[in-house]
């Protein structure tokens, strides 16, 4: 997969990009990111990027001129699908990110200051939020779903990994971990989890998701993978 960024911070994603899992995808050429600055697309010497709102009001705006010339060089390289960061976009979730995973090439927007100018839409696919609250700007929301996106993609993950994803724990929240030492600080490692019984270490890791998701997110349960036998204990009222 390729991803192409473009942004005014192209350094913003540098040490993400070394680092961890994203790293190890770029070393190996799964994950290919290029980083845009969206100045060299400016047209004047200023490498201007943003001008005052018609209409007025605070803050600047981003020119349409500099993200039409980006798309145009980037998509003259062949397809791909568009992507914007903004707070009015569909709300991203692990669907999401395994949609876009199997997307050959995209192009994450980042934008900055009150945003850019609503021309742009015209050339984008879709428009992706990371959650309800405020970012300065699309580069955090970026990194997010570039995260969740890499490791989908197939070669990314070992398999010891994988194994622990969505499909495998049925859309429950994932039950608590334990290491070394057994007791620390008067701390216990519950002793199922020390008993060499798998099976009862299974039941009870099945439980604790249950519980668990129960309790944090109840409104996962519709969706989740459940027995007929844990629909009834664990959805009971609903
Ligand atoms: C892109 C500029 C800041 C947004 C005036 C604050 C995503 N979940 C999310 N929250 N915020 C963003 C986001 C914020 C951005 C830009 C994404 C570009 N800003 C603006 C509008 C109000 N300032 C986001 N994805």
């Amino acid at each position: 997969m390729r991803i192409d960024i473009v942004t005014i911070f192209p350094g913003f994603f540098t040490s993400p990009l070394a680092t961890g899992l994203l790293g190890k995808a770029g070393e190996r050429g799964l994950v290919r990111v290029g980083c845009h600055d969206l100045r060299d697309w400016a047209g004047d010497r200023h490498r201007s990027v943003d001008d005052t709102p018609f209409g007025g009001g605070a803050g600047m705006v981003m020119l349409p001129a500099p993200w039409f010339e980006a798309f145009d060089a980037l998509l003259a390289q062949g397809p791909a699908r568009v992507v914007l960061l903004a707070p009015d976009g569909d709300r991203f979730d692990q669907a999401g990110a395994a949609r876009l995973a199997r997307e050959e090439r995209l192009i994450l927007c980042c934008g900055r200051y009150e945003g850019i100018d609503e021309r742009i839409r015209t050339r984008v696919d879709e428009v992706i939020s990371i959650g309800d609250f405020v970012l300065a700007g699309g580069e955090s929301a970026a990194l997010v779903v570039l995260d969740a996106v890499a490791r989908l993609v197939p070669g990314v993950m070992g398999n010891a990994d994988s194994a622990t994803d969505e499909s495998f724990t049925g859309g429950l929240l994932e039950y608590p971990q334990y290491t070394r030492p057994a007791s620390y600080r008067g701390l216990e490692v519950p002793a199922v989890l020390r008993s060499g019984n798998h099976a009862a270490v299974a039941r009870w890791r099945r439980e604790q998701a249950l519980e668990r998701t129960r309790r944090s997110r109840p409104e996962l349960l519709a969706d989740a993978d459940l027995t007929d036998e844990e629909r009834r204990r664990y959805q009971a009222g609903k």
